[in-house]
């Protein structure tokens, strides 16, 4: 959203100054310039409609790159949710839960898929030994909660034992402090560094699908087809998308 305004905030300028370039700029807080033909491509894409889900599963850096890696996924983002703690913090989280958020397309990918993947990505027998780290599906609306219910009874029947994870109606969803945000590819050295000259404003880089994809391959999630499909969507230097190929043992 922030970058198609930029974009056509700065065509717009230079129609009007009446400038003929090639390529148009962005100037970020800090002064840093970014053409906007360095956006990634997927980062470019338009939605009709955004539908968004909440969900708990442990530590919220393995979900966010889980989720991450979904086509349909728009963007991901973690953070504090589950509690009645006012502004709560990593190291002050009083009663809430460690959440990923994502926002997400509804032609491509939907409620029922996303529930699908919670459920296989976490033990629902285990009880949480911490609020931090309970698992929680959460629901934004009643069509939501439907799914969800019905999802937890439909688990309960095939595993025949009983589920721990809860069922919660989403409350205030606090975003985490950015290092916690698209962790594993803040710790990939080229992979980070590239996007973060893209995005030097960490709510930018925070909500890019670019981000999400790559910081969910990395963590290993998704398939070796997917990765091959968007790789060049996702604005990386020619260096850097044969260093991922490798890594994921694509090429
Ligand atoms: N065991 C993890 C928890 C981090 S997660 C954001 C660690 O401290 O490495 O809770």
């Amino acid at each position: 959203m922030f970058n198609k305004i930029r974009i056509i905030g700065y065509v717009s300028l230079a129609a009007f100054v009446g400038l003929n370039i090639a390529g148009t700029a962005a100037y970020a807080d800090d002064g840093a310039v970014t053409l906007d033909s360095e956006i990634p491509r997927i980062d470019r894409h338009e939605y009709d409609e955004v539908k968004t889900a909440t969900f708990a599963l442990g530590c919220f850096w393995g979900g966010d790159a889980r989720f991450g890696a979904v086509p349909g996924v728009i963007r991901t983002r973690v953070g504090y949710a589950g509690g009645t703690t006012e502004d709560p913090t990593y190291y002050n989280l009083g009663d809430h839960t460690e959440s990923i958020q994502v926002d997400y397309y509804p032609e491509q990918v939907n409620f029922v898929d996303l529930v699908d993947i919670f459920w296989a990505y976490h033990n629902p027998t285990s009880r949480s030994h911490s609020t931090q780290y309970a698992n929680v599906l959460y629901y934004h609306d009643t069509e939501q909660k439907k799914i969800a219910e019905e999802s937890k009874r439909r688990i309960e029947g095939e595993l025949d034992k009983k589920v721990h994870t809860q069922v919660k109606e989403m409350g205030r969803f606090y975003p985490a402090e950015d290092y916690h945000q698209k962790y594993r590819l803040r710790g990939s050295g080229v992979f980070f560094d590239e996007l973060n000259s893209i995005y030097s404003d960490p709510d930018n880089f925070r909500d890019s699908t670019a981000a999400a994809r790559l910081n969910g391959f990395l963590a290993g999630n998704g398939s070796g087809d997917y990765v091959k499909e968007v790789i060049d969507e996702l604005g990386l230097s020619d260096q850097a998308r044969e260093e991922l190929l490798q890594r994921l043992k694509l090429s």
